[in-house]
């Protein structure tokens, strides 16, 4: 088990980079560099917050978010991998995999030269990961802060035989009211819209979310971008390696269910996710290597 100060000796930088921990019991490292402040657990490579100097937050975190061993964090970048939503053949198993609630290690962190901070974390297997998933294969998640966050989630296969694979960054971003948003970038785009009953739709116009929002838009590569009216601001979401696109707000009544959006906490985020998932499940041949990434970065609207 790595202690704090351990973890502190070999990873920390002075001017970027610390490792605490919270109540609760998980170990964070807390980013604060010339362009931004992050904090990512270490329990999912779970990045929980990213706030660029002098600007709201772009990632939302929920007021009553819990930071519990075993748990997914409310907020956030959460990991779905190596599937996304239920699992394919076994409904027991967790929904959006396992790779959110067990622990990653450090593998490496830097200070870029541009004043940014490097930190790469990797999926440490276990025996009911394992179990879950019997595939050689290796998975690292990358953050880069700066002015912008980048975020690549990269997966090898390390075995002699292919596998199908299912992921997600499951973004929550910080928006002022969800009234005040509109999402760019999916137009004309064929989503599978998960509220109600399942059914095949194709997106007119920009999305703007006065209910439940539950889709999965399908061979999409193009730039995601929140406007949002409120904050007089655009977030641009720009990727490589994704071709779905998923847009969430559970609303008022599914957000109470849930128990750890507060009130009226679902008007404050939507989700915007870059990754593969239905039409879009990837196929890594052995000894290949598949990178998602995502770029988060703000514009003045
Ligand atoms: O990505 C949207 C979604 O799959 C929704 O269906 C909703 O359930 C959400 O993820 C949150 O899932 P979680 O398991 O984190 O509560």
């Amino acid at each position: 088990m790595t202690t704090l100060n351990s973890l502190n000796q070999q990873f920390g930088i002075a001017g970027h980079l610390q490792f605490i921990e919270v109540d609760g019991g998980l170990t964070f490292a807390e980013i604060s560099n010339a362009h931004a402040t992050a904090s990512i657990a270490l329990q999912g490579a779970h990045i929980a917050t990213f706030q660029p100097k002098g600007e709201e937050p772009i990632i939302w975190l929920s007021k009553l978010a819990k930071f519990i061993p075993g748990k997914s964090i409310r907020g956030g970048v959460p990991v779905c991998w190596p599937w996304f939503g239920p699992h394919a053949t076994d409904s027991k198993l967790p929904g959006h995999g396992y790779a959110r609630t067990v622990m990653w290690e450090v593998q490496e962190t830097k200070a870029l030269a541009d004043g940014s901070t490097f930190i790469r974390f990797g999926l440490i297997e276990n025996e009911t990961t394992k179990a879950q998933w019997p595939h050689a294969s290796t998975v690292q998640l990358e953050a880069t802060v700066g002015k912008a966050l980048k975020v690549e989630l990269i997966t090898k296969n390390t075995g002699s035989a292919a596998f199908q694979l299912g992921e997600a960054l499951h973004t929550y971003f910080h928006i002022s009211d969800v009234g005040n948003m509109t999402i760019r970038g999916l137009e004309g785009c064929e989503y599978i819209d998960k509220v109600g009953e399942t059914a095949r739709r194709t997106q007119q116009g920009g999305i703007v979310i006065e209910s439940e929002v539950d889709r999965v838009y399908v061979n999409t590569t193009a730039d995601c971008i929140i406007e949002d009216k409120g904050l007089k601001r655009a977030i641009r979401i720009a990727k490589t390696g994704s071709k779905s696109a998923v847009v969430w707000n559970p609303w008022t009544e599914k957000a109470d269910k849930m128990g750890d959006f507060g009130p009226q906490g679902h008007r404050g985020m939507v989700c915007v996710e870059s990754g593969n998932a239905f039409d879009n499940v990837i196929t890594v041949q052995a000894g290949e290597t598949h990178r998602l990434v995502a770029v988060y970065s703000s514009e003045k609207l």
